[in-house]
């Protein structure tokens, strides 16, 4: 038998005969029909089953089925217009392949029952649809990053490094040593520009956040990219292009996906360049006449950024921010040496940070120093600084968070449901 996918009976000849299997996704029965919602990867169609078109037990079986349960069908393609997407299937023919247990999950449900059960409420059709639009995500990045010359790369995920700062860190026995999970590639892939000027990695990157927020993940994706002989700006430039290939994938092939998170399409058409570019010191000018108390120095939290971002329907470039509140390996800015030569990119509607990046100190001295002034241990970052003793060059990078992008593009609250097994603070089963 060959079967074909649930979505393909919309486009079918009627009254063609045709075989699926999948999930019961709904199920009733009145009198002599029975009237079962099945479930595939690909959506979701009503299959009816009456009493001397399918075989007694046949029909008995699907009265009795579960929710969830597996079962393949064969029938014939009928319009109906009280049925979703006003076709149905009338079943000749009815099998159970895994019967289900009585489901837990139900309509209403906790949202701790639900992400006890993440196993199980996985399969609902909006996290498929957050499945679905994160992989576009991906796949429109690794498309557009190979038209433009670059190499994906495989970094180490065990390290010696704390390229964030030692306070996320997550600590492990490496044999007799201790090491870390990295937090970043970005070292690494400094490394590598030597050769191929060009890389990016997509990896997992860890983060010990004891915070509870709705945009932090212990574990989450990092899509980082580090370019030789290009400097801030056109860094900046890379993002843009990057970010508009991810969205415009989206907008390509995910259209459903998005209309079923209720999720309004036209803003995210606005996602292209130029994105917005405002210094910090304007950010916090314009911070200030909104009400928020803010001395220069200070980072800009959840609060600071969604003020910044409600009205705007692109994203915005926040650049040379004070020393004081970003990383070591940032380069001085030769105009504002209070500032590094960075950026944060931050997503539209109050969506917040989705990009950190910057172009790299390439003075040892500087280095140096800044390690020494923030009493970081220099023996593990030897291999680091030699990269500035062989032939340095000046470049920029940058780290995108894969779960921040499909937050915003999908316009979902918490970080979490971009996911399929989040971990955080408070949870690390299933
Ligand atoms: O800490 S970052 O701002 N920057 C770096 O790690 C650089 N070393 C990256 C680089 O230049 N190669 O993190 C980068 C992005 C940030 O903008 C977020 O989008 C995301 O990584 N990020 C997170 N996403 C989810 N959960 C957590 N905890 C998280 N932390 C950062």
């Amino acid at each position: 038998m060959t079967f074909v996918p649930v979505s393909s009976v919309f486009d079918a000849p009627l009254e063609s005969e045709v075989s699926l299997r999948g999930w019961i996704y709904r199920h009733r029965s009145s009198g002599a029909i029975v009237f079962a919602v099945l479930r595939d990867s690909s959506g979701i169609v009503q299959v009816t089953l009456k009493k001397g078109n399918v075989p007694d037990e046949q029909l008995e079986a699907a009265r009795a089925v579960s929710m969830e349960a597996s079962v393949e069908i064969s029938g014939r393609v009928y319009e109906d217009k009280r049925a979703p997407g006003g076709r149905e299937v009338r079943a000749s023919s009815f099998h159970i392949v895994g019967q289900a247990d009585v489901y837990p999950i139900t309509e209403y449900q906790s949202e701790e029952l639900l992400l006890d059960n993440r196993h199980l409420w996985i399969r609902s059709r909006e996290q498929t649809a957050v499945m679905k639009i994160k992989a576009s995500v991906l796949a429109g990045a690794r498309d557009w990053l190979r038209e433009q010359d670059f190499t994906e790369v495989t970094p180490p995920i065990l390290t010696q490094n704390a390229c964030e700062g030692g306070t996320t860190l997550f600590k492990l026995k490496y044999f007799d040593r201790d090491a870390y999970l990295s937090q970043s590639a970005q070292m690494y892939l400094e490394a590598l520009i030597f050769s191929l000027e060009r890389v990016y990695s997509i990896t997992p990157s860890f983060r010990a956040e004891k915070s509870r927020t709705s945009r932090h993940l212990a574990e989450y994706w990092h899509l980082e990219l580090e370019e030789a002989w290009v400097d801030n700006r056109g860094n900046m430039d890379i993002q843009e292009g990057l970010v508009t290939a991810m969205v415009e994938r989206v907008l390509n092939e995910r259209k459903e996906e998005l209309l079923m998170l209720r999720q309004d399409i036209e803003p995210l058409r606005d996602v292209r360049p130029p994105f917005k570019r405002m210094r910090y010191a304007q950010a916090i000018e314009r911070l200030r006449e909104k009400g928020f108390d803010l001395k220069w120095g200070c980072d800009l939290g959840a609060a600071e950024e969604r003020a910044l971002t409600a009205e705007e329907t692109v994203p915005v470039f926040v650049t040379n921010y004070p020393k004081e509140c970003k990383a070591f390996y940032m380069k001085e800015d030769d105009e504002d040496p209070r500032t590094y030569a960075c950026a944060d990119l931050l997503a539209p509607a109050g969506y917040g940070e989705m990009i950190g990046g910057s172009e790299r100190e390439t003075d040892l001295a500087k280095l140096l120093a800044r390690m020494e002034g923030q009493e970081i241990c220099t023996e593990p970052y030897r291999w680091y600084l030699d990269l500035r003793r062989y032939g340095s060059v000046p470049h920029s990078g940058f780290g995108l968070g894969v779960e921040r992008v499909t937050k915003f593009i999908c316009g979902i609250e918490h970080i979490r449901d971009t996911v399929p097994f989040p971990r955080t603070v408070s949870r690390v089963y299933p």
